[in-house]
């Protein structure tokens, strides 16, 4: 393995695009800016978007290995089963983190790899990989951030009805056991769900994620559920870790804005920000679902599902929280048309008949916002960080604040040289932490900051065609070639600060 063909004096830098409102001679955002020491630098992944080894061991497939073997459900028909062969090659890859000098690793654990029917006994094979995965990290001095769910049910739970089933929360929470039984001696920061509302909406919803289904009530019943999933599973680590462990969650929550300040347009905002954000923070948070998300969705569902209690389950003090982040949501109101078409809906979460917004589909519309955007079509608005990062430090005085996910895709290819350059990617991830930076300086405890990805992987419905890696990965050799960010990351990693211009 090559850690990079650039020499350590072709110092990467940043695309000479200024930020946003800043004069082009201001240079690069934030360049200059210092952050705390024990700051906590690190990369994610996820488990079927890098380990491969889909039928090893006693895996068995989850609902996105059916997806994506099923005709037109991802781009050219790829699937995970080899991806980046990560199953057997996590000693390199660690290897690799290390030479970056990166601090901390967000991975995720795939459920049936280490309880393959999603219920009863726990595979050996599948807890050890998580295991020697855990303890290469910690040889290294990489601290392990470990998520429990990022996607992937158990295709055997789906069957049994999937997350719009009570049954299924009661599953994660002895999953959840099983895991932190086993890895809890050496994993102190634990994070449940990952981006649940893509599970909930995306997956039952729209249907462009897996099971792929289409039901607005199923899509509610999932939230409702995986709300219950992670209460659940809070008191389970609770009750099997060590005290000093940390429990968190990983949310995706929308930094929306109404396209004009019309009273119509405000509440267009309002009706996302309760679909896609409160619908979780409302039980995890505060116990309750908001008045206006049941009015919203009341012609939906009286969620009668939600049984006595519930909400309480859900409702678990945790130790950090921790936010996705990548885009802001443009919204508008639409006249309401019964059966007339539906509305332009430009939310950055692909292409779909169903929309993934229960009750606001025909009164809602979703606009791209002007200037840059990334490959996936996201707009670039560093803000929207900043924004929910102040949210949440009000929603949840004293809660320690991580950013787990923020990156972005750029169509990456190796030159001549077998280089790997990529200044937009610096680009984006340098104004972000600039982003993070200011919250910081206005009094917001953030912890840490996760860069979305360490690696090009297979990015869902769009499989490998999209590439948000910091390394990139050629996928007919797996050779790993790090991008000029993957060193630009690894300078700010060293130092605790964003590189002068
Ligand atoms: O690749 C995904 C990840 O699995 C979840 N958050 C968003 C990323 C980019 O789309």
């Amino acid at each position: 393995m090559t850690l990079s063909p650039l020499s350590p004096d072709a110092t990467p830098k940043p695309s000479p695009r200024p930020p946003a409102g800043a004069s082009p001679a201001a240079g690069p955002a934030g360049a200059g800016l210092r952050f705390p020491p024990d700051f906590m630098w690190g990369s994610s992944t996820s488990a079927y978007q890098i380990e491969g080894a889909a039928r090893e061991d006693g895996r068995t497939p989850s609902v996105w290995d059916t997806f994506s073997h099923t005709p037109g459900r991802t781009e050219g028909g790829d699937t995970g089963d080899v991806a980046c062969d990560h199953y057997h090659r996590f000693r390199d890859d660690v290897a690799l983190m290390s030479r970056l000098g990166l601090g901390a690793y967000r991975f995720s654990v795939s459920w049936s790899r280490v309880q393959p029917t999603g219920r009863g006994s726990a595979s050996q094979r599948g807890l050890d990989f998580y295991r020697s995965l855990t303890d290469e990290l910690l040889d290294a001095g990489i601290t392990p951030v470990l998520t429990l769910y990022h996607w992937d049910l158990p295709q055997e739970l789906e069957d049994a009805g999937g997350w719009p089933e009570r049954d299924t929360a009661l599953r994660f929470a002895d999953y959840a056991r099983i895991v932190a039984d086993a890895l809890g001696d050496r994993i102190q920061l634990w994070t449940t769900l990952n981006e649940p509302w893509c599970s909930a909406f995306l997956g039952y919803g729209s249907g462009v994620h897996a099971p792929g289904r289409t039901d607005p009530a199923d899509a509610l019943r999932a939230a409702h559920h995986l709300n219950l999933a992670h209460g659940l599973a809070t008191q389970a680590l609770r009750d099997a870790l060590p005290a000093a462990a940390e429990v968190m969650v990983s949310l995706n929550p929308a930094a929306v804005r109404a396209r004009s300040d019309t009273p119509e347009d405000r509440d267009a905002a309002r009706r996302i920000d309760a679909l896609a954000t409160r619908v979780f923070t409302g039980p995890m948070l505060h116990g309750r679902y908001d008045e206006d998300l049941l009015a919203d969705t009341a012609q939906i569902t009286d969620w009668s599902f939600v049984q006595d209690g519930d909400l309480a389950a859900a409702h678990q003090p945790l130790d950090g929280i921790c936010v996705n982040y990548y885009t802001p949501s443009v919204v508008s109101a639409v006249e309401h048309r019964e059966d007339g078409p539906a509305p332009e809906r430009r939310d950055g979460h692909g292409a779909s008949d169903h929309s993934p917004w229960p009750g606001a589909d025909r009164v809602v519309a979703f606009h791209q916002p002007p200037g840059e955007q990334t490959e996936m079509g996201w707009s670039i608005d560093p803000g929207g960080l900043t924004e929910l990062l102040h949210r949440f430090h009000r929603e949840a005085p004293g809660v320690p604040l991580y950013i787990t996910e923020n990156g972005a895709a750029y169509a990456d290819e190796p030159d001549g040289e077998g280089r790997v350059h990529d200044p937009e990617r610096i680009a984006y991830v340098q104004e972000h932490l600039a982003a993070v930076h200011r919250a910081l300086e206005e009094g917001v405890d953030v912890r840490g900051y996760f860069l979305w990805s360490l690696m090009d992987n297979f990015e869902w419905a769009y499989g490998y065609g999209k590439r948000f890696g910091i390394v990139h990965v050629d996928f007919g050799t797996q050779r790993r070639t790090p991008k000029s960010s993957a060193l630009w990351y690894a300078e700010v990693a060293r130092t605790g600060q964003l590189p002068e211009a």
